[in-house]
């Protein structure tokens, strides 16, 4: 009996064929490089947090960056190595090309290895779920999006017993490394095990790969996440193509939450791309210590003043974790997961969630009580909502968007004489969230995911555990990409989880001194009563050159040597 292949769409089809470009390191495959250590890499956390952190990953800390360069010797891995890969997380475009990478890169070295892929995330590990993973049944989902070939989830690795099965489950299906494709919290989790392995005494080799649409696993050694290009072409699409409709309408005002659960990211982006009239980033508005109601009153402000020159229509752009990012409300939410936490057994015998819910707001001080009070009743519930696995608000479940769209309809109708705007400010919703996360790759993603992937098989088959694969010189053609590994214990420092300070891997907010921001700054008056709009389209994966390898406005900025040329 053939096996069914999946189905597919004719572009899919027709981008079934594209060949991702490997960076040159690779060309003559994984056993014609040598690793390169290099210095100890300073981590990024403080002097003092690094103490704490030697002494936790006691085995995994102080590793060298490791750097691929071209060799003249072969390296032939004779013994067939056993590999694992799991997602972890949020699904970002590409996802499916690091399995390709890294299969092609474990498979043109040995053709005896094997890779093996644990299905729906992290609990296939713990649940031992996986599939064998061949050549035939990988060739449908390469350059596509998705994760659904072996899924995804969110379930973290903490406990004893949770590491002792992971560990238990790896050495009973014999596997040789793990390759854990996530995002900042998914890479504490992965240098985590990769700790715990080596304490055991086990030689197997665990290997990160960063991913996240949100773009926020980024440092000095990792220029961006994969996903981040994808999703923020098909956001600003959408995005231009609503700032296109509200210039032929003229009569709406369309509110536009995007997903990026802390940092803006991706709204800075789509920003630059789209030109709005109004956009809200988080960082600029926690370091201006705004107040829910001043940011409500400085987006008044901007459509009074347009609606003075006859404008009663624009767009804005909100990101999804503006909420934290306003001092009090991130008060308000520490001091609900507080009683979330402390109370966790007191909530579960109540039944109803008006009953929990009461339970929750009754036990905030007063400041707090009468902040969440003010808020549209719906709005309140979805403070209450379950955390995630690592103890993070569900931010996609926070209606912030319509919150805002509430709030300034009463602020103009209060400033309004007798309904003035009644009729002017007339409204519309959106988030667009989930939308972006499976688009079929760029070519910018298709190529970073697949070298992300084959040069975690280079780094696992030269023993390295503990380790970040890292593709750096992005703004460049492929070809020129450097290839190696960063510890993962560098990236990390504490923060606050659950009330308890946690060392996770850094998490990059956005860089209010960094060039994509100031270039923002420098138009944002001008966007506001303007229409300055611009509608990018759909992403091209065939045509100019120019136009199917465009990278994202932010690396481009961020790489660039003058001013944002
Ligand atoms: P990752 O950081 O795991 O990549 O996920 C990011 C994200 O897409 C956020 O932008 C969003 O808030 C969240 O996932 C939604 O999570 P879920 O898929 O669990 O609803």
């Amino acid at each position: 009996m053939t096996k069914k292949s999946i189905n597919i769409s004719e572009l899919q089809a027709e981008r079934k064929k594209f060949k991702p470009v490997l960076p040159d390191v690779f060309k003559k495959g994984v056993a014609c490089i040598s690793p390169v250590k290099g210095k100890t890499v300073r981590s990024l956390a403080s002097v003092t947090d690094q103490s704490k952190l030697k002494e936790i990953f006691k085995n995994t800390y102080g590793l060298p960056k490791i750097t691929f360069r071209k060799s003249r010797s072969v390296i032939v891995f004779k013994t067939p190595v056993k590999v694992a890969i799991v997602f972890s997380g949020g699904q970002a475009p590409g996802g499916h090309n690091v399995i390709a990478g890294l299969f092609d890169g474990l498979r043109e070295n040995n053709k005896k290895n094997i890779l093996i892929g644990y299905i729906g995330g992290p609990s296939g590990i713990l649940k031992n779920k996986y599939k064998t993973i061949s050549k035939e049944i990988l060739k449908d989902y390469r350059n596509t999006g998705g994760f659904d070939f072996i899924q995804s989830g969110r379930t973290k690795i903490e406990t004893p017993e949770q590491f002792s099965l992971l560990k238990n489950n790896l050495l009973a299906n014999k596997v040789d490394a793990l390759v854990i494709v996530g995002g900042d919290d998914s890479n504490t989790n992965a240098a985590m095990i990769a700790e715990y392995l080596k304490k055991k005494n086990l030689d197997k080799c665990v290997i990160g790969v960063p991913k996240t649409i949100d773009g926020d696993l980024k440092n000095k050694h990792v220029e961006i996440s994969f996903g981040f290009d994808t999703a923020t072409k098909i956001y600003s699409e959408l995005v231009g193509n609503i700032c296109r409709d509200v210039n032929s309408a003229r009569k709406y005002w369309h509110f536009v939450r995007l997903m990026g659960r802390s940092a803006s990211h991706i709204t800075l982006e789509v920003s630059l791309k789209t030109q709005p009239n109004i956009v809200l980033i988080g960082e600029e508005i926690l370091a201006k210590s705004m107040t829910l109601s001043k940011v409500v009153e400085n987006i008044t402000d901007v459509i009074v003043k347009r609606s003075y020159i006859g404008k009663n229509f624009g767009v804005i752009l909100i990101p999804e974790g503006l909420i934290e990012f306003i001092p009090e409300m991130k008060e308000l939410i520490v001091a609900i997961n507080d009683i979330l936490s402390v109370s966790i057994h007191d909530i579960a015998k109540l039944n109803s969630f008006e009953g929990k819910e009461n339970f929750v707001l009754n036990k905030l001080p007063s400041k707090l009580y009468n902040l969440i009070k003010s808020l549209p009743a719906n709005i309140t519930s979805q403070f209450l909502l379950d955390r995630d696995p690592h103890g993070n608000v569900q931010l996609s479940f926070i209606d912030t968007e319509k919150l805002l769209l509430e709030m300034v309809h009463k602020e103009l109708l209060k400033l309004g004489e007798a309904g003035e705007y009644k009729d002017k400010f007339l409204s519309v919703s959106h988030f667009f969230g989930y939308e972006g996360r499976c688009g079929i790759p760029s070519n910018f993603d298709a190529n970073y995911t697949y070298a992300l992937g084959y040069n975690a098989s280079a780094l696992l088959l030269n023993g390295f555990t503990g380790y970040l694969s890292s593709i750096k010189n992005l703004v460049k053609p492929p070809k020129q990409w450097e290839c190696g590994g960063i510890p993962l214990t560098t990236m990390m420092n504490i923060e606050k989880r659950d009330g308890k300070d946690k060392f996770v891997v850094q998490k990059a907010l956005v860089d209010l001194s960094g060039k994509p921001f100031k270039k923002f700054v420098e138009n944002r008056d001008e966007w506001s009563m303007t229409e300055s709009y611009i509608s990018p389209g759909p992403m091209q994966y065939f045509g100019p050159k120019k136009i199917i390898n465009m990278i994202t406005k932010t690396l481009r900025y961020e790489h660039s040597k003058g001013f944002c040329e």
